[in-house]
């Protein structure tokens, strides 16, 4: 009776594990996260999204000061999006995460290691290389398609791809050092970018889990 509380118990300590995907804007992230859903079971959290619908609520607190943010190509402070990803994660009851499109700066970086890296497992980090004239007109075609996203302009492409470049870029160095990045060739097809997608996850799962 005893080692069954015990192991009850354990498992309720179930810790979440957890993927970044990085890339630039454009560079194929969400729509590799749908695929891996799929496949995998994960839970996609996309902190654009996160941020694009805490925007929309009429009495959000934080509505226009992210819009701003986002128009910019600026990142919004760590404690609203560290917020709202801490909620969906708690709120899922999954294991397994896709957080997409976070951390993209050191403000993130510290504000995830100070509220999240202790409570989670990260796995590691999916990385879609993408050139800038690709992503460039894969989110002008899609705000042309009529996206509805504020930033899907050539005006706020600039200012997203200067901020990609000089704060996001660093933090996948950072990851890249500590051996956690897994790179993927994003200027392909969408299925051929999942073949190796697939692959990466494939080896992950067969690999014990902590
Ligand atoms: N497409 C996708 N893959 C393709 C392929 N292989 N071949 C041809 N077409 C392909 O794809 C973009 C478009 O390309 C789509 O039309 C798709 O069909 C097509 P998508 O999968 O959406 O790419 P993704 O990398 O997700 O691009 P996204 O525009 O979402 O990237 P961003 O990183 O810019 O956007 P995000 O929503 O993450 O962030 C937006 C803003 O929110 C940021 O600029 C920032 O202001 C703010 N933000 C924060 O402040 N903090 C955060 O933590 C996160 C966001
Ligand atoms: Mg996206």
């Amino acid at each position: 009776m005893l080692s069954c509380t015990r192991s009850l118990s354990y498992l309720k300590k179930m810790i979440p594990k957890v993927v970044f995907v990085l890339g630039s804007p454009g560079a194929g992230k969400g729509t590799q996260c749908q695929n891996i859903v799929k496949h995998f079971g994960y839970k996609h959290l996309s902190a654009g999204d996160l941020l694009r619908e805490e925007m929309s609520k009429p009495n959000s607190e934080f509505g226009e000061m992210i819009d701003s943010y986002i128009k910019n190509g600026k990142i919004v402070p760590v404690d609203i999006t560290c917020s709202l990803l801490e909620r969906c994660m708690t709120q899922s009851g999954n294991e397994y995460f896709l957080i997409d499109g976070f951390p993209r700066n050191q403000d993130n970086l510290d504000g995830w290691n100070r509220r999240c890296n202790d409570k989670v497992k990260l796995q590691f980090i999916l990385f879609f290389d993408c050139s800038l004239e690709i992503c460039t007109d894969r989110c002008l075609s899609r705000g042309a398609a009529g996206s509805g996203r504020s930033d899907d302009n050539m005006e706020s492409l600039k200012k997203r791809f200067n901020t990609y470049q000089n704060e996001s870029k660093p933090i996948i160095e950072h990851y890249e050092q500590m051996d956690m990045v897994r790179r993927v060739d994003g200027n392909r097809s969408p299925d051929e970018v999942f073949a190796d997608v697939k692959k990466i996850f494939e080896k992950s799962m067969a690999e014990p889990q902590a």
